[in-house]
């Protein structure tokens, strides 16, 4: 019995110190001290045994299983140890590398105004609302009350797209007010949201370019007036432009979907080169606004006997030459790198209302 064991003994301290990997490791303990391995078995005879022969058998297999036992662990941790010094081989990292450079690119000025904008309205409580850039007639004009023989139509010097099948002629949205039609059809009032995006319109001089961006806004409720308007806007203001009190100034206007309709002008002083914003005696105009008028409010599916609201339109391009003091419009879709090396913002200045807009 005893040369059985120190057989078995001997045999498998061989095999477990030549084991190469875990597995086969786990095959020697199996055919030693598994279920059916070879000291297992021999235990499971012991009761054939007489008592003297029994005990000493017993001793023996004990300390075997113990030595095998200890062997195998020993291994394992040898084991895990070569597995962890190749991987962390072969996952050197080369801390004298050069860093990757700095991104290149910057963003956008109308991107930052654009979203400057949104966190502020978005802060308000008002939503985003969304479009298409190639409108119907009626979503663009018809719905804001603005027929065909309807002279405003000229102002908007609309790019029209060739007539499809049935003769209707698309367009190019010339403001983004289609987007609210669209949403007042599709939600049941109230409503509070913004149509932030790009809009067409075939002119082009100094002070103008074909495709500019627009944010309109629209709440409808059942008791909104001038004064929600006018507090609105002022708030919406001096966020963005970051003044308090800033003089306001309502003047009456004309837009076909609006009843009344006011134009907002802030205060503001030139003094050679430089426009401050907040203060002095000139004036400067930043955006259009007005109460929905009843038939849009119809045109929209919405009851103007039941509710009514207000709306507000601005150029995107305009404020943003405004706050950042850029001069001439034109650059914005030049895509000139210097340009957009001196006025972009940096990738990683998202603007928030608690990490703060830009200045
Ligand atoms: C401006 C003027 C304005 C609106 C846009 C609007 C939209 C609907 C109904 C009523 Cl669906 N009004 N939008 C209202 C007043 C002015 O924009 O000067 N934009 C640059």
């Amino acid at each position: 019995m005893d040369d059985r064991i120190t057989t078995i003994v001997n045999d498998s301290l061989d095999a477990i110190a030549g084991a190469g990997d875990i597995a086969g490791l786990d095959a020697i303990r199996v055919a030693t001290l598994g279920r059916k391995g070879s000291i297992t078995l021999l235990m499971k005879g012991l009761g054939t045994l007489d008592p003297q022969a029994r005990r000493q058998a017993g001793q023996a297999l004990n300390a075997a299983k113990d030595d095998l036992q200890s062997a195998i662990d020993r291994r394992r941790g040898e084991l895990e140890r070569q597995r962890l010094d190749a991987l962390l081989e072969a996952e050197r990292i080369d801390v004298t590398l050069p860093e990757r450079p700095a991104p290149g690119g910057t963003v956008h000025p109308v991107s930052q105004a654009t979203d400057e904008i949104i966190a502020i309205l978005a802060d308000m409580g008002f939503t985003v609302a969304e479009g298409p850039d190639i409108e119907d007639d009626w979503f663009n004009f018809g719905a804001l009350n603005m027929p065909e023989e309807h002279p405003a139509r000229q102002e908007h010097d609309t790019f029209y797209l060739l007539p499809a099948a049935g003769g209707a002629r698309p367009v190019l949205r010339t403001h983004t007010s289609p987007v609210q039609i669209r949403h007042m059809l599709d939600n049941p009032p109230p409503i509070r949201i913004i149509a932030p995006g790009r809009t067409y319109r075939s002119d082009s001089d100094l002070t103008h370019t074909p495709m500019f961006h627009q944010v309109e806004g629209l709440v409808i409720d059942r008791d909104i007036h001038m004064g929600h308007l006018k507090g609105c806007l002022r708030q919406f203001v001096e966020a963005f432009f970051g003044v308090d009190d800033v003089p306001m100034r309502f003047r009456p206007s004309y837009f076909p979907f609006t009843s009344p309709s006011m134009e907002v002008d802030i205060g503001c002083s030139f003094s050679g080169n430089r426009l401050t914003i907040g203060e002095g005696e000139g004036w400067m105009e930043v955006l259009g606004s007005g109460m929905v008028h009843p038939r849009v409010l119809a045109n929209g599916g919405v009851d103007p006997e039941a509710w009514q609201g207000f709306a507000f339109g601005l150029g995107i391009d305009r404020l943003a030459m405004l706050k950042y003091a850029i001069p001439d419009l034109r650059g914005f879709f030049d895509a000139d790198l210097r340009w957009l090396r001196h006025y972009g913002f940096r990738p990683l200045d998202v603007p928030t209302l608690y990490g703060g807009l830009t200045p």
